[in-house]
C-alpha cells in the first residue's frame, strides 16, 4: 500500500472562491483522468459519478476541479448545498463543534445541538401543532423511520406510494421507489405491503385532469385494491425529485390530505429534495397549505453534512416505545452544528425569497426557449427546482439521449447539470440558492446553446 505523506493543502472554498465559469482543460482534465484511473482500481463499479471531475473546492455557486476548471453549479450535490458550499455559518459551527467533541452517540450521552435542531424543525416545518423530531443520517433512513413510526401509531401495515416516486436505496425504500434501473434492478426481493398509486403528472395525462380528479383516481384505487383501513400511511414527494420534477396539478395534495384525514391514514411528506427553501417556501407543502402528519427531511438541512429527520405530530411521534428509534450516528453533533448554521443562513439571507427569484429567471428563460426548441415538451417547477422535459417533437415520447447529450455539452462548457425522470429525459436545475443571477443567466445561455445545437431550433409543435 502506498501512503501519501503530505496530502496537498486544500484550496479554500466557500463564497470567497471567484464566482466564475472557467474551462482551462478538456473536461475531465488530465489530473481528473488520472484520479479516475486510480479510482477504477479501488472504488466499486456500482458507484457512479455524473461528471467525473475531481473536486478541489466549492463555494457560492461554483465547483472547482483539480485541473482548475470552475463549473457553475446547477446541481447543489443533488439539492443539498442550497445555502452554498462551505458557507461560513456552517463552516464556523462545524469547526467549533469538531474541536469540542465529534461524537458521544445521542443514545449514550446527549447534547444540546440535537435538541436545538429538533426545536428548529418544529418551527420551520408546516403546521403550528405540537411537533417532535428524531434525527438520522440519510434520507432513506428518515423514510424508513417515518414508516416505522406510522405503523406503530396506526397499528396498520400498508404503505402507499406513487408512480415515479423516489424514496431511497435501502430495502424498504427500494420497494417504495418506482424506477427499476439503476435503483432496484437485481436487488430484490423487496419489502412487502408497499402499494403504488397513480400520480398527478399533468404533462403525461392522456387528457387534462384536475388535481381533485387525479386525487380521486389515486384514492379510489387505494380504497378498492388496498382498503383504506389497512393503510398506515401515504408517502408522497410534494414535488417529485428523481422521478422527473413532477409538480402535481393544483388541488391534488390538498385532496389527498383530506382523504387521509377522513380515513385516519397518516400523510407523510417526503420533503428530502423539495424542502428547506428549495421551492421558494420553507417546504413544498406550504404552497398549498398542506399540513402533513409526518415530514421527512435530509439534503438541504445541513449544508452538506449528513443529517436527516422525521418531524411529526407529537402524539404520533411519541407512539413509539422508548428505545424504538435511534442509530449510532443519528443526529451526530457535528452534523447538528452544520444544520443550525444552515438554518441560520436560510433565515438571514431569506433563501425562500432567493429561490423564488432564481425560479422566476429560470422559468421565463426556459419558457421562451421552449417556443424555439420543439424538443422541449414541458417546462415546470417551483422556486429553484425547475426542469425541462425533452421529447420527440410533436409527441410526448421521451428523448433520454437528447437529455444526456445536452447535459454532456453543458459539462464540457463548464456548467454542472443533472438529469432525472423515470424515462431519463428530464434536465433538472437545482442551483445553490446563493447563486448570483448573473451566473445563473450565464449558465442558462450555455444550456440554451447546448440545447439548440443538439436538438435544433424550429417552430414549436402545436
Ligand atoms: N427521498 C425525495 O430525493 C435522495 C438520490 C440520488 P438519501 N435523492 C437523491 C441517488 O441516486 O442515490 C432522496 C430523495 C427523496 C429520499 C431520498 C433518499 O435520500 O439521503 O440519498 O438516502
Amino acid at each position: 500500500m502506498t501512503v501519501t505523506e503530505h496530502p496537498p493543502t486544500p484550496l479554500a472554498g466557500g463564497p470567497d472562491l471567484p464566482q466564475e465559469r472557467r474551462v482551462v482543460t478538456e473536461v475531465p482534465g488530465p489530473r481528473s483522468r488520472e484520479l479516475h484511473a486510480r479510482r477504477g482500481a479501488a472504488v466499486a463499479a456500482g458507484v457512479g459519478s455524473v461528471l467525473p471531475v475531481y473536486v478541489a473546492a466549492a463555494g457560492g455557486g461554483v465547483v472547482v476541479d483539480v485541473d482548475g476548471n470552475s463549473f457553475i453549479d446547477l446541481g447543489s450535490g443533488i439539492g443539498v448545498t442550497g445555502v452554498g458550499n462551505a458557507t461560513p455559518h456552517v463552516v464556523d459551527r462545524v469547526r467549533a463543534q469538531a474541536a469540542a467533541f465529534t461524537h458521544t452517540c445521542f443514545m449514550v450521552a446527549p447534547y444540546e445541538g440535537y435538541v436545538e435542531v429538533c426545536e428548529a424543525l418544529a418551527q420551520v416545518t408546516p403546521g403550528d401543532h405540537a411537533k417532535k423530531s428524531a434525527l438520522f443520517n440519510s434520507g432513506a433512513e428518515a423514510v424508513e423511520n417515518a414508516v416505522k413510526i406510522a405503523r406503530v401509531a396506526s397499528g396498520r401495515d400498508a404503505v402507499v406510494v406513487f408512480d415515479h416516486a423516489y424514496h431511497g436505496r435501502t430495502n424498504l425504500t427500494m420497494a417504495m421507489t418506482a424506477k427499476s434501473m439503476p435503483y432496484k434492478h437485481g436487488f430484490g426481493p423487496f419489502a412487502g405491503e408497499v402499494y403504488r398509486a397513480p400520480m398527478s403528472y399533468p404533462f403525461r395525462e392522456p387528457a387534462p385532469l384536475s388535481g381533485a380528479e387525479a386525487a380521486l383516481r389515486a384514492t379510489s384505487m387505494i380504497d378498492k385494491t388496498v382498503g383504506a383501513d389497512q393503510v398506515a400511511c401515504v408517502v408522497i414527494e410534494p414535488v417529485q425529485g428523481e422521478g422527473g420534477f413532477v409538480v402535481p396539478a393544483a388541488g391534488f395534495l390538498p385532496a389527498l390530505a383530506s382523504w387521509c384525514r377522513d380515513n385516519d391514514v397518516l400523510l407523510v411528506a417526503d420533503e428530502i429534495q423539495s424542502g428547506f427553501c428549495r421551492t421558494g417556501d420553507w417546504f413544498a407543502c406550504d404552497h398549498e397549505g398542506v399540513v402533513p402528519d409526518l415530514v421527512t427531511t435530509a439534503k438541504g438541512i445541513a449544508g452538506g453534512m449528513p443529517l436527516a429527520a422525521v418531524t411529526g405530530r407529537a402524539e404520533v411521534m411519541d407512539a413509539v416505545h422508548p428505545g424504538g428509534l435511534g442509530g449510532t450516528y443519528g443526529g451526530n453533533p457535528v452534523a447538528c452544528a452544520a444544520a443550525l448554521g444552515a438554518i441560520e443562513t436560510m433565515r438571514t439571507l431569506d433563501l425562500p425569497g432567493a429561490a423564488r427569484r432564481l425560479g422566476a429567471v429560470m422559468l421565463s428563460r426556459l419558457g421562451a426557449l421552449a417556443e424555439q426548441v420543439p424538443a422541449i415538451g414541458d417546462v415546470r417547477g417551483r422556486g429553484a427546482m425547475v426542469a425541462i422535459e425533452l421529447v420527440r417533437p410533436g409527441s410526448t415520447e421521451p428523448d433520454a439521449a437528447l437529455a444526456a447529450a445536452v447535459s454532456a455539452a453543458c459539462h464540457a462548457a463548464g456548467v454542472l447539470t443533472l438529469t432525472c425522470g423515470t424515462y431519463g429525459n428530464v434536465l433538472r436545475l437545482l442551483p445553490p440558492l446563493v447563486l448570483s443571477e448573473a451566473l445563473l443567466s450565464e449558465a442558462l445561455d450555455v444550456l440554451a446553446d447546448a440545447l439548440t445545437a443538439a436538438a435544433g431550433a424550429g417552430p414549436r409543435a402545436p
